[in-house]
Order: C-alpha cells, then structure tokens, then sequence
C-alpha cells in the first residue's frame, strides 16, 4: 500500500492542499460501488434563458437538517447522512481537523458529463470557505483558472482516485474551477464535495 504525503499546491490569492491516496485503491472502489447503490442519485434541470437544461450529470445533497442550501436558483433540503458518508468525513475531519455539516455529491457517468466554470462562493459558505473534495473511479483533470489575473496560467490537477484535493483560504473569491467533458470513453467517477453551511 502506497501512503502519500498531503502536499501544497502554492497559487496566489488560494490555498489547496492535495492528498493523494487518502483512501487506497481498495477501499475507494468498495466506497464508489457502496455510494452508487446507497445514495438517492438525482439529475437536476436549470432554466438559462427562459429554458429547461438537465445537467450533465447526476447530483445530490446529504448533511445536517436545517442545512438547506441554495444552488443554482433551487434552495435544496439536504437528505440524512448515510453510514458510508459519516465514515468519510469523519476521516477528513480527524486527519484536517476541519469540521463540516454537509455534502454535495457529484456522479459523471462518462467523458459526456462534466461541471463547467464556477466558484463555490455561496453566502451559506460564509467567508473562505474550507471545502473537501473526495474523488472515487476514474481520474479526471480538476482545472482553476484566476478570475481576474490573466498572467497566471490555468491550473491542472489530475484527480486519482481515492484522492482528497482541501481548498481552502481565498480560493473561492479569487479562482474558478470546473471538470471539463472530454470525447473520450471515460469510466464513472464520483466526487464528494464536504462543506460547512453556516
Ligand atoms: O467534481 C469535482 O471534482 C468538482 C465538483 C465541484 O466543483 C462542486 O461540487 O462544486
Ligand atoms: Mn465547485
């Protein structure tokens, strides 16, 4: 088994710490098939410009009651944490020390989904917001781009499977992030996004 060591990935105005292996190959493949069965996976429309676009992939929203959460115009009621979920964070909680009351579960199903440009940056979130991202299946790039400094070249962070990607400080005032669709055939690939609504 191949422990590896959290390390800084130094950008102005962010801060993001990357821990490759935080779960091994075996228990993340047990985790990725147990949260796909458990969890009550939904694909939710947006309304951009008067019509309705289901996006390109599969979502849902677990935590502490009376956490709701506004996303992308829908103020969601998260559903009671699974075993497998309290099990992962209070992993992350243990070995960052940061606590959370909610998570925000993500499925791309193939190269066809994807999550486009944005900033977790919802006043629920509070200021500098710390937030904890698990991936499980397929790596795929995890891109940051400065919103307002054109000289700083795009950021590209592969993420392996098992892998626990912290960002935290400015991050969100100052970056944006997305997980681009791509043409090839790509297995699916669930990533964990743990927060703390305020
Ligand atoms: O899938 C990812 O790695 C990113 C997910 C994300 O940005 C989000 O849930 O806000
Ligand atoms: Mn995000």
């Amino acid at each position: 088994m191949i422990f590896k060591e959290p390390i800084d990935i130094k950008i102005p105005d962010g801060k993001l710490t990357f821990h490759e292996g935080f779960f091994d190959l075996k228990e993340s493949q047990v985790l990725q098939s147990r949260l796909i069965e458990t969890i009550e996976w939904s694909q939710d429309e947006v309304i951009v410009y008067g019509k309705k676009h289901k996006i390109p992939r599969l979502n849902a929203w677990y935590g502490e009651e009376g956490k709701a959460m506004t996303y992308s115009g829908l103020t969601l009621e998260p559903k009671p944490w699974t075993e497998e979920l309290i099990q992962i964070k209070q992993r992350i909680e243990k070995t960052t020390g940061y606590t959370f009351n909610s998570c925000l579960l993500n499925y791309y199903r193939d190269g066809k989904d994807g999550m486009g440009w944005h900033q977790d940056n919802e006043k629920e979130l509070g200021k500098n917001p710390v937030i904890a991202s698990i991936t499980f299946g397929e790596t795929r790039p995890f891109q940051l781009k400065h919103i307002s400094n054109k000289e700083l070249k795009k950021i590209d962070i592969p993420l392996t499977s098992g892998s626990l990607l912290i960002m935290a400080g400015e991050t969100q005032h100052y970056w944006k992030h997305q997980i681009p669709k791509t043409t090839r055939t790509l297995n699916p690939r669930l990533n964990l996004t743990f927060r703390k609504i305020i």
